[in-house]
């Protein structure tokens, strides 16, 4: 039995059940109704000593870590890294990375200061710097994007799952974003995913 922890809108477990949904494996998810900083389930320390979303139990084998579970997964139950140049998996991997650190920083201060916080909270100028780092880093995601269909081997796989929860999030944001056709080209292609629609749609908030 797999079983996933953590919430429905929470942007890092929207990354691993919306892989479960690609590659068709039935899972049990617990505390799909929690709120942030709560997982109401007796004893998840055990399970996560960090107290954070999303924790994967995989028939026992308890994995952390939203883009790890999303590369144990892939590398489980598909043929991505068997069938992939080393020199392409790490461009999809770059660009996985990407989202988890560089893509990350900006977007927490913008998404909580505009989304999250009460407006009375709100430090515009420190809202207004990321997001205009925002805008430069997805504008290097929209010419990488010039090329090709999806991030690695011209199929969907992994990476698009992961810059897809991100474009997502951004795409969704109420501010001002340049004009970036092969980004919106491939966000559209993604937006048309059934497990995107049933896992991703809906949840900004
Ligand atoms: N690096 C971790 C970060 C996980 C993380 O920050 N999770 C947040 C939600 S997105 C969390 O658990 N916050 C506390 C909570 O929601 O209860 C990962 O990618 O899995």
């Amino acid at each position: 039995m797999i079983h996933l922890y953590g919430r429905k809108n929470s942007i890092n477990v929207q990354k691993v059940s919306w892989a479960l949904c690609e590659l068709n494996l039935d899972f049990k998810w617990h505390d799909e109704n929690g709120k942030f900083g709560t997982v109401n389930v007796k004893n998840y320390e055990k399970l996560n000593p960090q107290l954070i979303v999303p924790t994967l139990d995989h028939h026992g084998h308890i994995i952390t870590q939203s883009n790890g579970i999303v590369r144990y997964l892939y590398r489980k139950y598909t043929n991505t890294y068997t069938i992939s140049k080393a020199e392409d998996i790490a461009i999809a991997e770059q660009w996985m990375e990407f989202q988890t650190t560089d893509l990350q920083l900006n977007m927490t201060p913008v998404f909580w200061g505009l989304v999250r916080n009460p407006p009375e909270d709100r430090d515009q100028e420190l809202i207004d710097k990321n997001i205009k780092f925002l805008n430069q880093k997805f504008e290097i995601f929209d010419k990488f994007l010039s090329d090709r269909e999806y991030i690695l081997n011209n199929q969907f796989g992994m990476a698009d799952i992961i810059m897809g929860v991100a474009s997502f999030r951004y795409n969704s944001l109420p501010i001002q974003r340049p004009n970036l056709s092969n980004f919106q080209y491939w966000y559209q292609r993604i937006n048309d995913r059934e497990c995107f629609k049933k896992n991703i749609l809906g949840t900004f908030g």
